[in-house]
């Protein structure tokens, strides 16, 4: 048991760094150190970490413009991580993506991907190399509800059942497409049954647990691993900050939102499960590692305007 106890209070450290980081890049992005978008993934965590965490080193994971948590617990520096929403040289996409596109190809981690489903294609094709190489890495492709109803869902999802491609899709039912609740966005909100009709399994797991997300996306990463199959799972979460930080948030009321944090909090109710955990301590300890990561990104240069055309494929 100790073992699995041990694996217990990592995640929670996992999901912990993640929540105070995305809290940290909030904070940055009022002061004006952040420039685009930013969009905070705060109350996923422990759909972030439960899939992370049931993938092998040698899987492939793809997700949105909603990423930094997953580069996090993919295992690429938070210093990285912060030093590329400040744009900065040292950041884990060289400055060049922002908090969109992180990327870092040495874990696996092909990146956020800013455009609403335009990652499942791109994860079908990462399957199709894995197959092609004769190897047996899953991909996993994150995406939130909203993404669903993009006509790029039904056309991967087709061309992966048919082609036998090892994917798991994995949908962040987080209830929201931006400001569009999900019962009025599609019809059968049971997400997990939408892959059916295209020969895609689904199964669905309790997104603000990380044990059951664990679980769950375990059994489908080894499915699809050894049946050579797409899965289709759903994590039923919920976006506690607005959709980005421009949201003003008028489309659900502040009681729903207050009664989520407090009885649902993913990182609360997990914490209360194990024994002997310090939060506080680990909390001052993570502290004290996002302060590093900020001090970084401020001192880390701009990249040079000489190396403008780096990476430009032409
Ligand atoms: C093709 C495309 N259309 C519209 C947008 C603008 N947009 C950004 S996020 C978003 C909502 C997506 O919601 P969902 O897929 O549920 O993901 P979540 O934000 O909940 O994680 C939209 C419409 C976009 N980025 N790309």
């Amino acid at each position: 048991m100790a073992d699995g106890l041990d694996a217990a209070r990592e995640w929670l450290q996992a999901m912990l760094l993640i929540r105070r980081f995305e809290e940290r890049a909030g904070a940055m992005y009022a002061k004006n150190k952040v420039g685009g978008f930013l969009h905070l993934a705060i109350g996923e965590e422990a759909t972030i970490v439960g899939a992370v965490r049931a993938m092998r080193d040698d899987d492939y994971l793809i997700s949105t413009y909603r990423s930094h948590g997953h580069a996090i617990a993919r295992g690429t520096d938070p210093k990285r991580v912060m030093a590329e929403l400040f744009g900065k040289a040292t950041g884990v996409s060289g400055g060049r993506g922002g908090s969109m596109h992180m990327f870092d190809g040495e874990r696996r981690f092909m990146g956020g991907y800013g455009i609403v489903g335009g990652n499942l294609p791109l994860a079908a094709g990462i399957a199709l190399s894995s197959d092609y190489r004769e190897t047996d890495e899953v991909t996993v492709c994150v995406f939130g509800d909203g993404a669903a109803n993009q006509g790029t869902f039904g056309e991967t999802l087709n061309l992966a059942a048919l082609w036998k491609l090892p994917v798991v899709f994995m949908v962040t039912n987080n209830q929201f497409g931006m400001g569009t609740a999900l019962e009025r966005h599609t019809a059968q909100t049971d997400l997990h049954k939408r892959g059916e009709g295209f020969g895609v399994p689904g199964l669905r797991c309790d997104g603000m647990d990380v044990g059951d997300t664990y679980e769950v996306m375990s059994e489908a990463i080894e499915r699809a691993r050894t049946d050579r199959t797409p899965i289709l799972v759903e994590a039923v979460t919920y976006r506690f900050a607005g959709h980005s930080m421009a949201d003003p948030e008028e489309y659900r009321e502040k009681d729903e939102v207050k009664e989520w944090r407090e009885q649902h909090d993913p990182i609360k109710n997990f914490a209360a499960k194990l024994e002997d955990v310090d939060l506080d301590a680990l909390d001052e300890e993570i502290g004290t590692r996002i302060d590093a990561a900020v001090e970084f990104a401020e001192e880390s240069d701009f990249p040079t305007p000489e190396s403008m055309q780096d990476h430009l494929y032409a």
